[in-house]
């Protein structure tokens, strides 16, 4: 019998892998080593067709889109950001949850014409302010974004929010929701079609460990 190739889960390090082993524990798949305590980044599991790869949140996408990966988890902000491309969304894992906001320097006047506004998000900010018909300069930045208004860089920033404190600890507070925000599973558009009845079954797995965390 040939064997095929395991099937590839992508994983982003940080607070999402955290949330997302157990869920994939549940389902029956447990890392064979602690990536905490390894500089590797492939990863056996207990099962020998599937191994986990550990990568950038924001690399996840493109991982997927091009089938390097069949399976990942990633924020629904990054794949907002990145697009659709290739990638099919089934499952919300209710994990990693925040908003996507806008925010200003606590009692910001309100911006007559032109606003500058400085993210990560650059398409995503460009096409929510692009939806209501404000004109905006959307200018990149790689972190420390609240930052950007107390310096004059900005008159908003686009950014991820949870309990505020970050913003609030900056002198800034949030204006407008553009998204709440939970971590996905997705998976490469072809997989789906040639590996059906393997991904469908781990889809199955984690939709049901995300059932039991939920407590139905
Ligand atoms: O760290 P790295 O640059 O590799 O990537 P990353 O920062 O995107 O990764 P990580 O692990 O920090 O976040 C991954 C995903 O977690 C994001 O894409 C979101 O989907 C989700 N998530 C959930 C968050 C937060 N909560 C969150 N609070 N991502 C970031 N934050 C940051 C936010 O950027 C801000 O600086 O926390 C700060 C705000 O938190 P509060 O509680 O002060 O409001
Ligand atoms: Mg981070």
């Amino acid at each position: 019998m040939t064997e095929q190739k395991p099937l590839t889960i992508a994983l982003s390090k940080g607070r999402i892998l955290k949330e997302t082993l157990p869920l994939l524990e549940t389902a029956g798949i447990r890392l064979l080593e602690d990536p905490a305590a390894s500089r590797k980044l492939v990863f056996d599991t207990s099962r020998d067709d599937v191994k986990i790869i550990i990568i950038r949140a924001t690399d996840v996408p493109p991982y997927l889109q091009y089938g390097a990966a069949d399976i990942g988890v990633a924020g629904k902000d990054v794949l907002m950001e990145h697009g659709a491309e290739g990638i099919y969304e089934p499952l919300d894992l209710e994990i990693a949850r925040c908003k996507l906001m806008v925010a200003a320097l606590k009692d910001a006047p309100p911006v007559t014409g032109r606003i500058r506004v400085a993210t990560k998000f650059v398409n995503t900010a460009r096409r929510y302010f692009a939806s209501q018909g404000r004109q905006a300069d959307v200018i990149k930045l790689y972190g420390a974004m609240e930052l950007a208004p107390i310096v004059g860089l900005a008159d908003r920033i686009v950014d991820i929010v949870d309990t505020g404190n970050t913003l609030r600890a900056n002198g800034l507070e949030p204006t407008e929701l553009i998204a709440t925000i939970s971590s996905r599973l997705v998976v490469n558009r072809a997989s789906m079609k040639t590996r059906f009845r393997e991904i469908q079954d781990i889809i199955d797995g984690v939709a049901a460990a995300v059932a039991d965390k939920r407590g139905n």
